[in-house]
Formats: C-alpha cells, structure tokens, sequence
C-alpha cells in the first residue's frame, strides 16, 4: 500500500503507543513529541535521559560504552585496557570507524590493538585487581606508553575492584601516568553518563599536566570532534588554510600530549555537545576559556563555524583567509549540490542516532533537497533537543545524581579569561552565542516527530507509515530497515563511507545519500516471511 502523502504526526504517535501497556504507554508518549516551534523559538518538552524500560528494544549503548569507547577510544598513544570479560574490550574496538594519523610511523600508535585483562571466573570470584596490575605492568613493559586508562566494565563493579587504587598505585611504580575510570555498564541510563565519566577523569587527570601547548595567534580547541571515517582530517585541514592553530581535540586523532596542554587555547569549539560539554564548561570555569558550539557538518554550517571562530578573533586577515577558504570549497560543493539536487528533491529521511548527529546531518539533507520527517537522539538530554536554555529547568533523577559532578573553580595560577564579560556580550550580539546551544526540535519544521531512544516496535511503524526514502540508524538496526525495502545509512560509522564533515564530506554524503536513494535494490527486496507460505523458522515453547 502506497504511504499516505502527509501521514497525520497525532494519529502516528496514537498508533505507536497502543500496544503498550497503560504505564509504559504514558512514559513513552512523553518521549514522542510532535515538533512545533513557537515564538524565541519555544518548543515543546520532551522527556529524555531516563531510563528504558526493561522489556523494549532499545538502540542505545552502555556507560562503558561511552567513556572506553567513544571518548577515550580515538586516542592513539594511551594504552586503553579494559579490566572485563573480553567482549567490553573486543566490542567497543574500532567499530565506529575513529580514524587516527600518527605524524610518523615511529609514533606511538594503539589503536590497532585491544588491551583487556581477560576477565575470567576465577577473577570474578577471588577478584581481579592482580590481574589488572599485572595486565598494566605488562602493557608497560611492551610498549613503554606515556598513559594506560583502565576502564571498569559491569563485573568489576559487581565484585568491587578499586580500579582507582590500583591505577594510582601503578602510576607511582611506572611513574607515567595511570588513571582509571568506573564507568561500569550500568552505572547510567545510557552511554551519556559514560561520556560524564570520561569528561571527569581527562580533567582530574590529564588536562592541565603541560603548559607547553603549541604556539600561534589563532589557537582553538575542538571538543567533541572524533575523527569518524577521517572527518577530523577534513576539519583539520580547513583550519590550517585558514590560519587557525589547532591545539587539542577531544579526542579524534588526537593525543595525551594535546589532552594535557587543552587549557592552551584561547577558544573552545563545540561539535558533539552531548559527549563534551562538561569538559568545555569545566575549561572555561578553570581556565578561563570561552567556548562556542560549531558544527562542522553541512556546507552552511562549515562556513558559519569558520566566520564564527574569525569573530572571535576579530581579525580582519583572519577574516579574509576563511573567506578565501570557503570560496575556494564552494564551487565543488555547488555542482555537486545541482546535480544530486535533481534526483533528492522532495525525498524524505528519518534519522535515530546517538546525541548530536540526528540533529547535524538534517542540515545535509536538507542542502540537497530533502525533507526529515522523523528524527531522535538515543541518549541526549532535554537541552540537546530543546536548547540549553532550558537547562535550569532539568530536573535531576537518582540516576544522573550517581554521576559525579565536579566542583571546578579558578585556577589559582593559571585562570586567565580570554575575554571580557563585556568582550562576550558584544560577540553575542555578533551572533556568537557564546556557551549557547539552540538545540535541535527549534531546527525542526512543525509536525515532525521527535522520538527519544526510540523502540524497535516504534522504528518499524514509522518506516511502514513513512516510509522514507532512507533510514540513518546504526548497525542494529540497519539489517531490520533494509529488510522493509529501505536502505540504511549507519551515521555511527558511516558504513565504508567518510568523511562526511567540512565542504568535500558533504560532496561524500550527497552523492552517498543519492546512490542509496536512487538504488532500486530495496525495493525489489522480498523478506522470505513474504514470499513463502510456510513459516521460515519455527519455535515451540520449551516449558510449559
Ligand atoms: Fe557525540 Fe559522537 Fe554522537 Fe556520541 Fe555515539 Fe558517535 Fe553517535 Mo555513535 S560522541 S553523541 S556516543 S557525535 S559513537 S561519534 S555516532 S552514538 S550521534
């Protein structure tokens, strides 16, 4: 049966939430909203960061998840051993596509192996704090790195390992530095506290150790950048061009060197707001470093990134060369715009992705054309969806509570504010929304539908209702959508695909988008339940 042209977003959200049960159903309608935007860009509420009930199928990761794998993870010269079963370690490895470019091959570079203790039952029962010691004098004695992180996964927690006495203990021993993190699987709702964690630990252990960062006029920062399928490369190479000194990134192609050196910088740009921000708050209370949110992905978005950090500066040469930069991208950018235009025109998109992409690459689509009609965030908070002005109004359950909140203040040698209040107050006026996030439902067009940490049932009925010309999801769902005749683009680790960020990513993504849109494949896809009368797979309870 063919879509409705302009499925009702009211009778939708009726339709998903009447197979749930009473209770579950009233939760779930909170996190299912249709998107209006009212005057100061008012959106409605939206209930997000809690927990998933038990029984649903949810897309989202672990703590560990976030802290290991996403925000340590990209790091090339720390050893990052996970204390675990051999899963966390083997799992959380690589799979997102973080992409790393050690300067030479002399450069210490990890990331091509995965370090864990192996967590056996024998540790499980008689503890594995030995095990960790030796996994880390071990590590040491191969590679001679200038870091080990150790992660604590579900088990370890379970059993009470001090990961932390056992780091310290270590560092003393090695006299390199050793930190580890509890960031247990389920320590949090999501891999959002993960992302907490991580944010704590760098800045309680390794933000700060050097004062040496490298010189330049123009030095900023980049948080929540992680390099998959080499968009940092992209980002680099446009802030080179344009005479910006990049002094750290957190944490694509990065280095414990640029973690350490971080509060160097004269400005902080903010790409992921949801896995970074705490770093770049805790930055700027310390050190005095401003920070601002940018957003590499998009062609208008590059630009406006590249002019928002040559306002910051205020330099008229500065302000020339990202001119010259951007005219110089724009051409390729524009052709390739026209020509896939043609084909997407009026296609439509969901996107269900992690805690900033769902809410970046609308701004892709929408460059060529296409229209999204659904879009949600796995684990973001409220201030991602609604804009951080509605921070003060975030009420603050048990869970986030078990997370640690740093009391960070001045340094007392150190804190030296960039700019003034004032100087802050006219860049605002400029358009630099200083520590300012809008958030992605005011980015919306009414009667969209926005889905926190959607459900499998839910994925499948609005691709059925939609049916839209692509799916972006990760890879656990990415089989399950192409089954229903739709193609799936992971925007985790973008398939084989990337860079997706700066001017030439996008030219990538458009004409990725349009083979994947165009492809008639999808819909000559029968899933076998439909071409066959017998049952293709059979099962029986086995208790009765
Ligand atoms: Fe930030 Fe990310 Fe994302 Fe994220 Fe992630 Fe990721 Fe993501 Mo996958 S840090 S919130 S925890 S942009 S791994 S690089 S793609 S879910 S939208």
């Amino acid at each position: 049966m063919p879509a409705p042209e302009k499925p009702d977003p009211a009778a939708v959200k009726a339709q998903l939430l009447k197979v749930y049960p009473p209770k579950l159903a009233r939760k779930r309608s909170e996190q299912i909203v249709i998107n209006t935007v009212g005057q100061d860009e008012a959106v409605p509420e939206i209930k997000a960061n809690v927990r998933t009930t038990p029984g649903i199928i949810t897309q989202r990761g672990c703590t560990y998840a976030g802290c290991k794998g996403v925000v340590l993870g990209p790091t090339r010269d720390i050893v990052n051993i996970t204390h675990g079963p051999i899963g966390c370690g083997f799992y959380s490895w690589l799979t997102r596509r973080n992409q790393t470019r050690p300067p030479t091959s002399e450069d210490d570079n990890f990331m091509p192996y995965c370090f864990s203790t192996d967590m056996q039952d024998e540790q499980i029962i008689f503890g594995g704090e030995k095990k960790l010691r030796a996994a880390i004098q071990e590590a040491f004695d191969l590679f001679h790195p200038k870091a080990i992180a150790v992660f604590a996964t579900c088990p370890v927690g379970l059993i009470g390992d001090d990961v932390h006495a056992v780091t310290r203990d270590m560092k003393e021993k090695l006299g390199i530095n050793v930190f580890g993190f509890s960031c247990e699987g389920y320590r949090g709702v999501s891999q959002s506290a993960g992302h907490h964690i991580a944010n704590n630990g760098l800045f309680k252990h390794v933000i700060g150790r050097n004062d040496e960062g490298p010189a330049g006029r123009f030095k900023v920062g980049m948080l929540g950048e992680y390099n998959i399928g080499g968009d940092a490369f992209v980002i680099e190479d446009l802030l080179t061009r344009c005479g910006i000194t990049l002094v750290s990134t957190f944490s694509g192609n990065s280095t414990i060197d640029a973690f350490e050196w971080a509060h160097t910088a004269d400005l902080n740009c903010v790409m992921c707001h949801r896995s970074i921000n705490y770093v770049a708050d805790m930055l700027e209370k310390r050190f005095g470093i401003p920070w601002i949110k940018v957003n590499f992905v998009g062609v208008s978005a590059t630009a406006k990134a590249l002019r928002k950090i040559a306002t910051y500066f205020g330099d008229a040469d500065l302000a020339s060369r990202v001119e010259a930069v951007i005219a110089e991208e724009m051409p390729a950018v524009l052709a390739a715009q026209a020509e896939v235009r043609a084909r997407c025109e009026g296609k439509t998109a969901m996107l269900f992705v992690g805690g900033s992409r769902a809410h970046h690459y609308q701004e892709l689509f929408a460059e060529i054309g296409m229209k999204t009609v659904a879009a949600g965030y796995e684990f973001a908070h409220r201030d991602d969806y609604e804009g951080r002005k509605v921070l003060p109004d975030i009420t603050i359950d048990a869970d986030s509570r078990n997370i640690e909140e740093l009391k960070v203040g001045p340094d007392e040698t150190r804190y030296a504010p960039r700019r003034t209040a004032e100087e802050l107050l006219k860049l605002d006026a400029n358009g630099l929304e200083v520590r300012g996030y809008r958030g992605m439902m005011p980015e919306m067009p009414p009667e969209t539908l926005v889905v926190d940490d959607i459900s499998h049932w839910e994925t499948e009925e609005l691709i059925r209702v939609y049916k839209p010309a692509v799916f972006c999801a990760g890879i656990k769902e990415k089989y399950a959508v192409q089954k229903m005749g739709v193609p799936c683009k992971q925007l985790h680790s973008y398939d084989y695909g990337g860079p997706y960020a700066g001017f030439k990513g996008a030219i990538n993504f458009y004409h990725d988008i349009d083979e994947m849109v165009g492809a008639k494949a999808w819909s000559y896809l029968r899933p076998p339940w439909e071409t066959s009368a017998q049952p293709t797979l059979e099962a029986e309870f086995v208790r009765k």
